[in-house]
């Protein structure tokens, strides 16, 4: 056995699962997981220190790979002067200030901790805002772990065959309403059922919690069309999409506008952190200016703000991490595609920029019951095989594989070469 194994045997008796996050179980792999002691640049090293080229990226916010120094040297000065205060503090400002310079349509941003709750405000607000109760979301799309978002969705959540949770009481989520990803005519549809009930619609632009799905032509612009015409909030989770297609995100991507936007953890540099984000005018609705409450010591946490500021201006002032880690996503996608056509695997790659995923497939897959269609077995294969190979990736189907702007050629090449491999064994 080897530490990874001897640790997750311990983790498991006290531990529901051996983890504190059900995807990193590994069940979706039937294996055991990983226990990663440290990562830097484009690599994670694991107890044993075994190296892999990492492509889960902290699940997105490691856009500048591991342990960038400038975010490594904003956290350990911001550590020395005091590590949560529950009041105000310069950088809360900074980072809102430059947020609102970035980000496409917001005013004002309301800090939390994490997408989960950044979410879970924003649909509250929306629903403080209109006076109304129910909320449409997408088949496949992970909101986090909120009682009403856990309908239907992405992510482990998918995985583990339980896309609605136990706990999760029926009055709650009889107000959730569900449309197929890219379907217009379902959301139409429930648009036209229920006119003057819905307070919000909550979409991933690019859904990447069933695997990578791009939204078609058109798709984004008729939500927001549609919710103008009926009075509803347009919801972007950029959990995953922000500060990730672009500086802007998927509303400066996309060129559509969004109500309210949330974010994750990209928002603190891999710290834990998220944030939801609007118009003035809605965003004053927010105690202590108005009635929808929320609130949170550890929101705006100064070290988690220093993390976050410092991954915002660089990315900024670089603007070439996303030139290069656009191309290097599409270099990979298009090699995994050529190394599937070599060996006759049916696999669909989707991407866009740095996100991407295969599908073991041979169709298109543009929503929920496309994905549906991957062979999970085969990318179970897949991933061991990949492991083992030294190339960390994603241990479950649906969900999203990251490239960093510190994944270098060789790393690429490396990958490639794996995953012909991998594809010639399947
Ligand atoms: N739902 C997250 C992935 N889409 C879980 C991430 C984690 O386990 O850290």
């Amino acid at each position: 056995m080897d530490k990874s194994e001897l640790l997750f045997e311990e983790a498991q008796k006290v531990m529901p699962g051996g983890v504190n996050s059900p995807v990193r179980a590994f069940r979706a792999v039937n294996m055991a997981p990983r226990f990663i002691a440290r990562a830097d640049g484009a690599y994670e090293y694991d107890e044993d220190g075994k190296k892999y080229i990492d492509y889960v990226c902290s699940w997105g916010p490691m856009i500048l790979g591991h342990n960038h120094p400038v975010i490594r040297e904003a956290v350990e000065k911001a550590v020395k002067d005091g590590l949560s205060f529950g009041a105000p503090t310069r950088r809360e400002v900074e980072i809102a200030e430059l947020m609102v310079d970035l980000v496409p349509n917001i005013q004002e941003v309301r800090m939390v901790n994490s997408g989960t709750e950044a979410v879970m405000s924003a649909i509250r607000l929306a629903r403080g805002v209109t006076g109304r109760d129910k909320i449409l979301k997408f088949h496949g799309c992970y909101h986090g772990h909120s009682d009403c978002l856990l309908v239907s969705a992405g992510s482990s959540a998918l995985a583990g065959g339980h896309p609605s949770s136990a706990g999760v009481p029926v009055d709650i989520v009889k107000h959730t309403l569900t449309a197929q990803y890219n379907d217009m005519g379902g959301v139409e549809a429930l648009f036209a059922e229920y006119p003057d009930q819905i307070a919000c619609v909550i979409v991933e632009p690019v859904a990447a919690n069933m695997g990578v799905v791009l939204p078609k032509e058109g798709f984004l612009q008729g939500l927001r069309k549609l919710c103008d015409q009926y009075g509803a909030l347009l919801i972007f989770d950029e959990v995953i999409t922000g500060f990730r297609l672009c500086l802007g995100g998927a509303q400066a991507y996309y060129g559509v506008k969004a109500d309210l936007t949330t974010f994750g953890k990209i928002i603190g540099g891999g710290m834990p952190v998220g944030a939801y984000c609007g118009s003035r005018e809605v965003m004053e609705q927010v105690a202590p200016c108005g009635p929808v409450y929320q609130a949170g010591t550890l929101s705006g946490n100064p070290v988690a703000m220093a993390a976050g500021l410092a991954q915002s201006t660089y990315l900024r002032d670089h603007p070439e991490v996303y030139t290069d880690s656009g191309e290097k996503g599409k270099w990979l996608a298009e090699a995994m595609r050529a190394a599937a056509k070599r060996h006759n695997v049916p696999v669909t790659v989707n991407q866009v920029e740095s996100l991407l995923s295969p599908f073991f497939t041979g169709q298109a897959v543009e929503d929920l019951p496309g994905a549906q269609t991957s062979d999970l077995k085969r990318y179970a294969a897949y991933f061991a095989g990949m492991l083992q190979r030294g190339v960390a990736l994603a241990p479950a189907q649906f969900e999203a594989m990251f490239v960093s702007a510190a994944h270098t050629r060789e790393q690429l090449e490396a990958t490639a070469q794996a995953a012909d491999e991998v594809f010639a064994s399947l």
